[in-house]
């Protein structure tokens, strides 16, 4: 594996904002079509994570499903339409600073607001198949994902 892009998620103590329910893949498939499929990131936690400090949100299985549907009324086009979700899977997964989570482009999560004291630090590295162009290599098409269901 070789690296495609990188970024650190700052939520601040109580100004952190949300991350609505989405895929990966969307973001990804404007750079670089269905080689988005392969990509995989690691959120590497700095601080811990729990429920009031927005941690990590996943719908288990979920990346097994494909593109999602997209929130086409949302300003983003990159949302996935929370309507067509099951909240009720939703698992939170709390952890202690140094841990890793792993995920594929397909998984649907999301992360809730700080509202904690507390900051909550993360970096992601994301990572292709050796061999390919790096995000900022490839030209962004936004208009691609107009592709995607
Ligand atoms: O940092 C987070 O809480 C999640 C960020 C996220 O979902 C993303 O960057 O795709």
């Amino acid at each position: 594996m070789a690296p495609f892009t990188s970024k650190l998620n700052l939520k601040r103590a109580r100004e952190g904002s949300e991350f609505p329910w989405h895929q990966d893949y969307p973001y990804w498939y404007a750079a670089c079509r269905e080689d988005a499929a392969d990509m995989v990131t690691a959120i590497v936690f700095l601080d811990d994570a729990d429920a009031g400090n927005g941690a990590l949100r996943v719908l288990p299985g979920s990346h097994l499903g494909g593109p999602a549907r997209r929130d086409r009324a949302a300003p983003t086009q990159y949302l996935a339409a929370a309507a067509t979700l099951d909240p009720a899977h939703e698992v939170v997964v709390e952890v202690p600073a140094g841990s890793v989570i792993w995920f594929g482009s397909f998984l649907v999560h999301r992360s809730s607001p700080n509202t904690s004291g507390r900051d909550r630090r993360a970096l992601l590295p994301t990572w292709q198949p050796t061999g390919r162009p790096r995000l900022f290599e490839r030209e962004y098409r936004r208009e691609l994902v107009e592709e995607l269901p």
